[in-house]
């Protein structure tokens, strides 16, 4: 066993963004690892966000036979044990700027050794602790020409600095994990920061925090494309804490920058309508509405990814090895509500990366405040749209949402025709026949 700390540098001035927590020498576990989380940063909420990690990289494991790990902004190390565990790492480096870490970073590692390791291992360097600024680690590592199948980077903020170096330094078939927690970039607040940090302008949308995921994906796949590589989302995930952005990406070798899945989102306020436009189609934006067309009725955001959010078939795979491991189970009647939660974020996710939707929501919502109609239950409503040939599916993003290629004027029309219809079963089922009408006044929302 090989144990150093080495890089005494000084922090970077993003090392800190936060005033540290009241030391909390607290013993926390997340599926039955326990770990210390001292003076770290460290947030319970995200441990769902982990589970997906350890999950993709356990199948990367179980489908390469490799698995080398570099998380680059540890805090208390939560994830390189967890890699190093439940994924079965060959291999985790644990790296974090900030000097009050080292020690709690070692304390936690070091009682994974001989959980994980046979005599036979022991001659093998499993896990490495350094204190240095996350960038120049990843320099060097692509430097040395040493690259890693999963680089995991939990930053702060709109920090993508370690984007490029993060996508330079992995395997071609390896894994970048990716962080924002900029909130107000992403809802089109900060166009300035935006545009810097993920070269995209991003006007104001109702589906920000679908565009907050999309400019972080669009971020890298630029970033890759100037180092000849590819990036495809394996899942996205929007989580509300914080807010936090978080996206994995595999990273392939290719040399041509393919524009169809990075492009522009085009509203139009008029009438509620999003597309995708690819570059070509940037001259002749328009919205197909019947509604009067007036200056500045069309915003665009972009360039950023509009391509699926999760690769369906690898989301499969992570709920098959969720599955094994019991982290979810078939029967949702008796499991606690952390595994009901996994299942369910998995299902969201297959479905939807059903082929042929759009990027963006339909808020229920508004499809009741621009139709003047009593909205139905988002699931009824689905149905009724994959009834009408529609592609349509949840939101993980927004949960009284639904993604769909329905234009908004035919979702208001097929809502108004649901309604008739529920309204006059109402006055069949009702023994007192009471007024529909009164069951119409303000949106409820499925
Ligand atoms: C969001 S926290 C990490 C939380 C941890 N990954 C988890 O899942 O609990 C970000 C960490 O990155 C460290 N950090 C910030 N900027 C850094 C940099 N440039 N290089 C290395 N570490 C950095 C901070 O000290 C902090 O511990
Ligand atoms: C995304 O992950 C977070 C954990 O950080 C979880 O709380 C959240 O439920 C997930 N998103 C959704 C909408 O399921
Ligand atoms: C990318 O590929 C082109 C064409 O083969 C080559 O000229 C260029 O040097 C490569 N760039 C990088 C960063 O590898
Ligand atoms: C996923 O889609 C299927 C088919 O439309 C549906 O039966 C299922 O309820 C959906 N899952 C979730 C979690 O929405
Ligand atoms: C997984 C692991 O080894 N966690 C350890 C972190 O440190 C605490 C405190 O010493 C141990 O109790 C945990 O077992
Ligand atoms: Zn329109």
């Amino acid at each position: 066993m090989v144990f150093r700390i080495t890089g005494i540098g000084a922090m970077s001035a993003m090392a800190l963004p936060l005033a540290l927590p009241p030391v909390r020498m607290l013993l926390q576990e997340e599926r039955g690892v326990s770990f210390q989380v001292g003076p770290a940063f460290y947030r319970r909420q995200s441990s769902l966000a982990r589970d997906l990690g350890i999950l993709v990289a356990a199948v990367h494991r179980q489908q390469t036979g490799n698995l080398r790990v570099v998380d680059v902004m540890s805090g208390c190390g939560v994830r390189a044990v967890r890699y190093l565990l439940q994924a079965r790492a060959d291999f985790v480096w644990a790296n974090d700027a900030c000097n009050q870490l080292t020690e709690l970073l070692a304390l936690n590692l070091s009682q994974g050794q001989s959980l994980n390791s046979g005599a036979e291992e022991e001659k093998f360097e499993h896990w490495r602790i350094t204190r240095e600024d996350a960038h120049k680690v990843l320099l060097d590592c692509a430097l040395r020409k040493e690259y890693y199948d999963l680089i995991d980077v939990d930053s702060f903020g709109s920090d993508t600095l370690c984007v490029g170096p993060a996508i330079g330094a992995v395997k071609y078939g390896g894994l970048v994990y990716l962080t924002s927690t900029d909130g107000f970039c992403a809802g089109g607040r900060r166009r300035h920061n935006a545009l810097s940090s993920y070269g995209a302008f991003v006007n104001p949308m109702p589906f920000a925090n679908e565009i907050g995921l999309r400019m972080l994906i669009g971020c890298a796949v630029r970033e890759a494309a100037t180092r000849n590589m590819s990036v495809i989302p394996v899942f996205s995930n929007y989580s509300y804490h914080g807010p936090v952005f978080r996206t994995m990406l595999r990273v392939e070798s290719r040399r041509k920058l393919v524009n169809k899945d990075y492009g522009f989102i085009v509203y139009c306020k008029q009438c509620g309508q999003s597309q995708d436009i690819q570059f070509e189609g940037l001259g002749d934006i328009a919205c197909c509405c019947k509604h009067p067309k007036e200056k500045g009725s069309l915003v665009v955001t972009g360039p950023l990814w509009i391509g699926p959010l999760h690769d369906r078939k690898q989301v499969e795979g992570m709920t098959e090895v969720a599955r094994d491991w019991g982290w979810i189970t078939r029967s949702t009647s008796e499991s606690p509500v952390d595994m009901h939660i996994l299942e369910e974020l998995l299902e969201v996710m297959v479905n939807e990366s059903e082929p042929g939707l759009p990027s963006g929501y339909i808020k229920m919502d508004e499809i009741g405040k621009r139709g003047k109609v009593r909205v139905p239950r988002r699931k009824d409503f689905i149905d009724r749209l994959q009834q009408e040939g529609y592609v349509a599916s949840r939101s993980h993003v927004e949960r009284r949402a639904v993604k769909t290629n329905c234009p908004m004027d035919k979702c208001i029309e097929l809502v108004r025709s649901m309604e008739i219809i529920t309204a006059s079963r109402s006055i069949l089922d009702s023994p007192q026949h009471a007024d529909p009408g009164s069951r119409t006044n303000g949106v409820m929302v499925g």
